[in-house]
Formats: structure tokens, C-alpha cells, sequence
């Protein structure tokens, strides 16, 4: 397990130094070229009653995002197809929940991953916090993934949220471990924390055995309403340096480049898929905000050279 200086060791290293290490690990494990993409789909949207700072589907925050209740099984099937259809092979379904109450909803919720699984995409689902048997009821209906993001440093995480724990976070992710799901967890760049967070951000990745198989690293998306709306991006080479860090890190683990490649040039997504990024939300929406314009990824991977996997 690397200590926390050797961590801060790798993130530090002179930018070429730093991607030429992560590209080396990136080919011994991955098709440098090829791209994993995942699509995104809000299926209950707002009314959280959780405060993350980030968020835009809090209750309290007045971010104009109208609440939705659980969308119906064709019509999550009907974007599921569409996905399918533009070269997606994973299908990740969001639902604005504290956490996973037994009951109609979340009965709604396994048939949904049942038909989807169905359809040959790899099914994935971020419903807040679970336990163990709920973990394993989704995995009976098919689901192979649990998002659930550990989001900064224990430290910074908790002046960001206040409505649940690090810890409880934690707990989710060993119930879905124990339930034999894969854990995709990851964080988010651009908060505010400072670089000493973003390394304990890391070593805490790094605590969990075995790591998660998928490691989403955001760019916070300011969103107007939210506290954190006025953010600046943080440097474009600081968020490279977290995608080669945990590529260095993590060489068996999808890295993603989630959240904010709307905001991105070109040239810094190709720095990521250089430093060992080999995922992305495709589609023109994440869950609320915007992402990418039809067929814009496949253009900006066909420019590079590189295709979807
Ligand atoms: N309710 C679920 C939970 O508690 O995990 C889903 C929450 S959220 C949609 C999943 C992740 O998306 C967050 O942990 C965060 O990393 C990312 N995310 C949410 N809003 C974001 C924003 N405005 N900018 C960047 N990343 C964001
Ligand atoms: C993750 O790490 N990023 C995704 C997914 N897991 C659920 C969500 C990003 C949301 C960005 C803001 C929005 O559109 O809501």
C-alpha cells in the first residue's frame, strides 16, 4: 500500500516524467486507443434531501432543476436502446436518493436493471446508500456496477456535505463489495480542496482491497443555485495530474473522464487519454447538465485516431 508521501510523490513529478509513467502502465494493462463509453441517465431527478455542495438535484438549493419521480420502465428502456445504439456498452442509472428503501420503488428499480441488463449493456446504478442484501438483490436482477463516489479527503468531504459521513459512504461501498457487485468510485476535481486533499482523496482509493474496478474522476460543474456555483475550473494540467495518479496507482481499474468535458478543450481530453483515461459519458446529457453534442465524440475520437471499445 503506498504511503501518503509516495503518493504525493507521483502527483508531483515533472509533468513528462508524470505522463510518460502513466502512459508505460496504461499500455502493460489497457488498448491505449480504444475507448470505453458509458451513457448517464437521470432516472428520478431532484428533491435529494441530502446538501451536497455540488449537487444540483438538492431540495434546498434553488438550481431550477424540476423534480421527477421514477421514470417509467420503456422510457429508460427507449435511452437505453439509444445508447446502445451510439456505441455505449455501459448504461448508468442515477436515482436522487438518500438511500435504498425497501419497496414499490425500488422493486420498479430492479426490473428496470433487469431489462436493461437485457439488452447486452453493462448495467450500472448510483441510488445513494445501500446494505448488503439490497446490494445483492440488484446484482440477482442483473446489475454488474455500484457508483458510489468517496468524492475528496475525509477532511474536506465533510465541509461539503453535512447531511451524511465519509464513513457511511465507506460502508455502502464494503455492501457492495460483499454483495460481489463491482464498485465504481471516484471523486470530484475543482471543489475547492486543496492538492493535500486530492492525495488523501488517492490513498483512501488506495485503502480499499480490492480497489474499485472503476475510478470516475469529475471536474466539478458549477451549477448556478448551488454553493460551489462560483468555482473556478481548477488547472487544466492539475486535473491531468489526478487521471495519471490514479492510472499510476490503479493500473487494472477503468479510469473515467466524467463530469465537465464539456467545459474542456480537446486538447486537454487527449492529455487525459494520455495520462491513462480510457472511459467517458457520451451523450448530450449527464444526469442534469450538459455533456456532448450528438456524434461529437465519435469525431473527436475519429481526429485522434482512436476508437470506441
Ligand atoms: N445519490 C447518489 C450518491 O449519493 O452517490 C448519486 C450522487 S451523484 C449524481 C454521483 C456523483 O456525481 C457525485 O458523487 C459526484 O462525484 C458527481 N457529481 C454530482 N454533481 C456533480 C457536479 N456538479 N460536478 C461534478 N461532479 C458531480
Ligand atoms: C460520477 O462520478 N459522475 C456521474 C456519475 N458518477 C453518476 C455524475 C456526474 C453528474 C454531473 C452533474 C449533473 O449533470 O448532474
Amino acid at each position: 500500500m503506498p504511503e501518503l508521501q509516495e503518493i504525493r510523490a507521483i502527483h508531483d513529478l515533472p509533468f513528462p516524467d508524470l505522463i510518460y509513467r502513466a502512459a508505460t502502465v496504461h499500455r502493460e494493462h489497457w488498448n491505449p486507443n480504444q475507448i470505453q463509453f458509458c451513457t448517464l441517465d437521470s432516472i428520478k431527478t431532484g428533491a435529494c434531501p441530502e446538501d451536497c455542495a455540488y449537487c444540483p438535484q438538492a431540495a434546498r438549493f434553488n438550481t431550477g432543476v424540476a423534480p421527477e419521480p421514477l421514470k417509467e420502465r420503456e422510457r429508460v428502456l427507449d435511452g437505453a436502446r439509444r445508447a446502445l445504439a451510439n456505441g455505449s456498452t455501459r448504461y448508468c442509472m442515477g436515482a436522487s436518493w438518500r438511500e435504498v428503501r425497501d419497496g414499490s420503488a425500488f422493486e420498479q428499480v430492479l426490473e428496470i436493471v433487469k431489462d436493461v441488463a437485457a439488452l447486452g449493456l453493462e448495467v450500472c446504478v448510483t441510488l445513494g446508500m445501500l446494505n448488503e442484501d439490497q446490494a445483492k438483490r440488484l446484482k440477482a436482477a442483473g446489475c454488474a456496477v455500484y457508483n458510489h463516489n468517496i468524492d475528496s479527503s475525509r477532511a474536506f468531504y465533510e465541509t461539503i456535505v453535512s447531511t451524511h459521513t465519509f464513513e457511511q459512504r465507506l460502508q455502502t461501498i464494503r455492501a457492495v463489495r460483499a454483495a460481489g457487485l463491482e464498485v465504481c468510485c471516484g471523486g470530484i476535481v475543482g471543489m475547492g480542496e486543496k492538492i493535500e486533499d486530492s492525495i488523501h482523496f488517492l490513498h483512501e482509493l488506495t485503502l480499499m482491497d480490492p480497489p474499485p474496478e472503476s475510478i470516475p474522476i469529475n471536474q466539478l460543474v458549477p451549477v448556478p443555485g448551488t454553493p460551489l456555483e462560483d468555482m473556478d475550473p481548477p488547472p487544466p494540467l492539475e486535473f491531468i495530474r489526478m487521471i495519471a495518479a490514479a492510472r499510476i496507482l490503479f493500473p487494472r481499474s477503468r479510469i473515467r473522464l466524467s463530469a465537465g468535458r464539456a467545459s474542456m478543450s480537446i486538447e486537454t481530453q487527449a492529455l487525459a487519454f494520455l495520462a491513462g483515461a480510457n472511459s467517458i459519458f457520451t451523450g448530450e446529457k449527464l444526469l442534469i447538465t450538459p455533456n456532448s453534442k450528438a456524434g461529437q465524440d465519435h469525431e473527436m475520437l475519429s481526429a485522434m485516431g482512436m476508437r470506441v471499445e
